[in-house]
């Protein structure tokens, strides 16, 4: 774990308050409003939010490590709404399957906040336990189970997690389309994607979504006071629920076809916060 955020003497949010710093110079906005995290599937609603005011490749702000993934993009968006609010667009996610440590994975979220945004939208792709959301459903996350055995809270601070993912902010999502569900994402730590048996234990538990992201990221906006929207595109049914075996490939394809519905969907969201 050489990543720069895991060094000695290091506080992480000084150094995403430098993030912030540099964001704000690059992109001349004083004030980001919102910010939205775009995950597998997600990339297109970068371009129908609104103007882009900017895009930033996220290795030139510090702290922001090389995306490991194909499917995933790196770069950073300042992108200006029709409701004449500032949003930024992360396109590049670290996941803690990249063992760069769990400060690397919530920076962006922590910079989010430092730019002054008030709502952290997270959005994945993710696999699904409900049969019905077969076929690339959106899916509101309702709640969290964490199974990465990790946090991105460090001694002894003990934040509250009850309400995680606005009530309110979901029940805009619901105005926007009334069909939308909800389900319990569960962060499993990855790469590999779940035994059948692991998804039982996820379903079992509570569950209704398996991923690998997310979670982790929703803690460290709430620690940072933000008001949280989670969302999966459910690109697979989970190991076990779907009969043949999982493939990034087909993940990476469903993806594709569910990208222009959703992205419109997160649009019309967004602009009503
Ligand atoms: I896309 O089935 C996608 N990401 N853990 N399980 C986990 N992560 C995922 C899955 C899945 N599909």
């Amino acid at each position: 774990m050489t990543h720069p955020l895991n060094q000695d003497n290091v506080d992480p949010f000084e150094i995403a308050q430098q993030a912030a710093d540099q964001i704000r110079s690059i992109s001349g906005i004083k004030k980001h409003d919102i910010a939205l995290t775009l995950g597998s599937g997600w990339s297109k609603a970068a371009d129908l939010l609104g103007e882009t005011v900017c895009e930033i490749p996220a290795s030139d702000i510090i702290g922001f490590s090389k995306p490991a993934v194909q499917g995933h993009v790196g770069s950073l968006r300042s992108v200006r709404l029709s409701n004449g609010k500032h949003a930024l667009v992360i396109g590049a996610r670290t996941h803690f399957y990249e063992n760069h440590g769990v400060r690397a994975v919530v920076h962006s979220v922590r910079t989010a906040a430092k730019t002054g945004a008030e709502v952290m939208v997270l959005t994945n792709g993710a696999g699904g336990i409900q049969p019905q959301w077969a076929g690339g459903a959106a899916v509101l996350i309702s709640d969290h189970i964490n199974l990465t055995a990790s946090s991105p809270l460090e001694g002894a601070n003990f934040v509250d997690l009850t309400n995680l993912y606005s009530p309110r902010l979901r029940s805009i999502a619901k105005e926007v389309d009334a069909s939308l569900e909800e389900g319990v994402y569960v962060q499993f730590r990855g790469p590999h994607y779940e035994t059948p048996a692991e998804v039982q234990m996820a379903k079992t538990i509570g569950g209704d979504i398996v991923g690998m992201s997310t979670a982790l990221e929703a803690i460290a906006a709430r620690e940072s006071g933000m008001e949280i929207l989670g969302m999966s595109l459910i690109t697979n049914l989970a190991a076990g629920i779907q009969k043949t075996p999982l493939s990034h490939a087909e993940v990476i394809e469903a993806g594709q076809k569910a990208e222009a519905r959703i992205s419109k969907l997160l649009a019309e969201i967004v602009v009503r916060f």
